[in-house]
């Protein structure tokens, strides 16, 4: 048989077995609503984790990427740096934590850090992300300071930084509200927050897998209060441990709502839990099919999120790359070798680099548009 004779019995099988999703009656009224650019309900965002096949998931997933995003799948030029990883918590899924005591903790002082962004001085980064362990001595005025000094050295440099729960624990350690706290960081030259620690707002799962750290309740104030005082943030969810649909979809269901009030929200990151070195090994990890299934409803769901970041170094370049077709567009950064917190769960890249070069041409493989953004998902 001639390959394109080929191609089209494989094409009508493949149609043939749509049409038999589609013939289900509620999952053809979500197609109908997806493909008219109307909301889903958590309803019908749950019937689409539990009854929606993989295919038609990718079809739904790449109606609302190409409305909201085109062809275009974004990338940004930045590097990691992480402070400490000595933490006063001890979240159940963490690989990265350590006390002081063992080897394999590190904590830089800001010189150090300073260190860091100086070996960037010659190359056309736009973007530096810190995040790292809630340090028990250190309160808002030292990373204050610390990105003061960094401004100073390279003012157009935009900074990302610290999750809700490092947020949280500097700012009341300095003795300030919430809103104080952030104007100050702002007024320090923080220019976006980081979408971690969010994991699941879930409170039964949350006790059960994070029970120190910030509620899910003070996690979206800060990221209101952010918003309110022109700060944007980024949103992610720890999924493929002990949650459900149900909690994922409750999950979603927060940001979106939350979303609806502010629109600070840039980008939405899933971060698939990573088993390696952390109590909750036992669990194991859920399939790349899990994965792309995850992309599509979360693309799906939250159709007021611009974004949909696959983040590379924790899923491997293959999956980010596949999940461009399943509602993600941007794959985060050209990451220079110096994010940890996925090589101690078990991520297979030991040191995450990829040059532009390399990133664009994935997404050209793919067949999309490979496009340079700043922090802003503005066109570089
Ligand atoms: O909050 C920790 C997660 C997050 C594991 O905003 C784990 O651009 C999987 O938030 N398996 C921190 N995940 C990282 C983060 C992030 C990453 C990339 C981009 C952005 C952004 C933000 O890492 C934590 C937690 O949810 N995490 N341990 C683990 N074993
Ligand atoms: Fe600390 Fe963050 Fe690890 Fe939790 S996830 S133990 S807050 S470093």
């Amino acid at each position: 048989m001639a390959p394109f004779l080929l191609n089209l019995r494989h094409l009508h099988d493949y149609m043939t077995g749509l049409q038999s999703q589609i013939s289900d009656n509620d999952i053809r009224q979500i197609y109908s609503k997806v493909s008219d650019g109307l909301r889903i309900t958590p309803e019908e965002g749950l019937l689409l984790y539990q009854k929606c096949d993989l295919p038609l998931l990718g079809i739904m997933s790449s109606i609302v990427r190409r409305r909201m995003n085109g062809n275009l799948a974004f990338f940004n030029r930045n590097f990691h740096i992480e402070p400490t990883n000595k933490c006063v918590y001890n979240c159940r899924f963490c690989s990265y934590h350590k006390p002081a005591w063992d080897p394999e903790s590190w904590e830089y002082s800001h010189e150090q850090m300073l260190d860091i962004v100086k070996q960037f001085d010659s190359k056309p980064v736009t973007e530096v992300h810190i995040v790292g362990g809630v340090h028990p001595a250190h309160d808002l005025h030292y990373y204050g300071t610390l990105i003061s000094k960094i401004k100073q050295h390279r003012p157009s440099l935009h900074v990302k930084a610290f999750s809700a729960i490092e947020l949280d624990y500097m700012i009341s350690k300095a003795g300030l509200t919430i809103e104080e706290g952030l104007q100050q960081l702002k007024e320090y030259g923080l220019d976006s927050i980081p979408g971690g620690g969010a994991e699941i707002f879930d409170e039964k799962i949350r006790e059960k897998i994070c029970d120190e750290k910030s509620s899910s309740e003070l996690w979206l104030t800060i990221h209101e209060t952010a918003h309110n005082l022109g700060i944007p943030s980024n949103a992610t969810m720890l999924y493929g441990h002990i949650e459900n649909y149900s909690h994922r979809i409750d999950h979603l269901e927060r940001l979106r709502s939350l979303q609806d009030k502010t629109s600070g929200f840039n980008a939405f990151i899933p971060l698939k839990y990573r088993k390696a070195n952390n109590s909750m090994s036992y669990l194991g990890e859920v399939s790349v099919i899990e994965d792309l299934r995850n992309y599509a409803v979360s693309r799906i769901y939250l159709d007021n999120i611009p974004h949909i970041k696959a983040y590379w170094p924790m899923t491997g370049k293959e999956i980010a790359q596949l999940s461009l077709s399943f509602g993600a567009d941007d794959l985060d950064g050209t990451i220079d070798d110096t994010t940890r917190i996925y090589s101690m769960a078990g991520a297979e890249d030991k040191n995450p680099a990829m040059s532009s070069e390399e990133i664009s041409s994935l997404i050209l493989e793919a067949g999309f548009e490979p496009t340079e953004r700043d922090s802003l998902y503005n066109r570089v």
